[in-house]
């Protein structure tokens, strides 16, 4: 009788220990106060020559962004040694306005991006990262293609008409990963309890990385200035 009543009381004590190994949240503010260049100009390319008459050294054609790019917005914040997560859904490049949107697109290693032009004119998006070189041959208003990034790095991308146009995705390991709004704050939910080295990465300024430690029934906040 006393065996089985200390067999119940494990029981119930082993029970409650799992069930209270709660996911938290993981949340901080991100401030980046390095001054970074807005256009970073690819080399020059044969079709700089503008056979299709998109000067773009010609500033004058370009049309000038709705805002400003908030620097903040584009850092990725990501859990370096992360179990890999739930499957995210793929991504979106678009071309609008002479524009990559977003300037920062994180992804899920395996995932597919979708590169839609909804500009009225034509771009020419390559790549010639290591982790993912593609050349997508240029298509009209209203088209997509669709590529798979199946390599972690970083993916630099460029335009072969308009030299300003640039972008980055970046290819994570793991789903644990967020980016600041537009009130600088990020969010990622669902961290199992542990000790991670939480990276926040900008392209222009690099990455910092810092260590938080996630308990159970404690949402944890770790903020980053760049
Ligand atoms: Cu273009």
């Amino acid at each position: 009788m006393r065996f089985s009543v200390g067999v119940a009381l494990a029981f119930v004590f082993l029970f409650s220990a799992t069930g209270s190994a709660k996911a938290e949240t993981l949340s901080g503010k991100v401030e980046v106060k390095t001054v970074v260049n807005k256009v970073k100009k690819r080399r020059p390319s044969r079709e700089d020559q503008d056979p299709y008459g998109y000067d773009d050294d010609n500033t004058s054609r370009r049309k000038p962004r709705e805002k400003p790019r908030d620097e903040a917005c584009a850092v990725v914040v990501s859990v370096i040694n992360a179990p890999k997560g739930k499957a995210r859904p793929g991504g979106r490049m678009q071309q609008l306005n002479q524009t990559f949107i977003p300037f920062v697109l994180p992804v899920v290693v395996g995932s597919k991006v979708n590169f839609p032009n909804d500009d009225t004119i034509y771009h020419g998006v390559y790549s010639e990262s290591e982790a993912r070189p593609f050349e997508l041959p240029q298509y009209a208003k209203g088209e997509s293609r669709s590529l798979a990034f199946d390599k972690p790095g970083v993916v630099e991308i460029f335009c072969h008409i308009h030299a300003h146009m640039n972008a980055y995705i970046v290819v994570l390991e793991t789903s644990f990963y967020a980016q600041p709004g537009e009130d600088h704050v990020y969010q990622i939910t669902d961290l199992p309890p542990g000790k991670y080295q939480v990276k926040a990465w900008h392209p222009r300024l690099g990455g910092k990385v810092q260590m938080v430690e996630i308990k159970s029934g404690q949402p944890a906040t770790l903020d980053f200035t760049l």
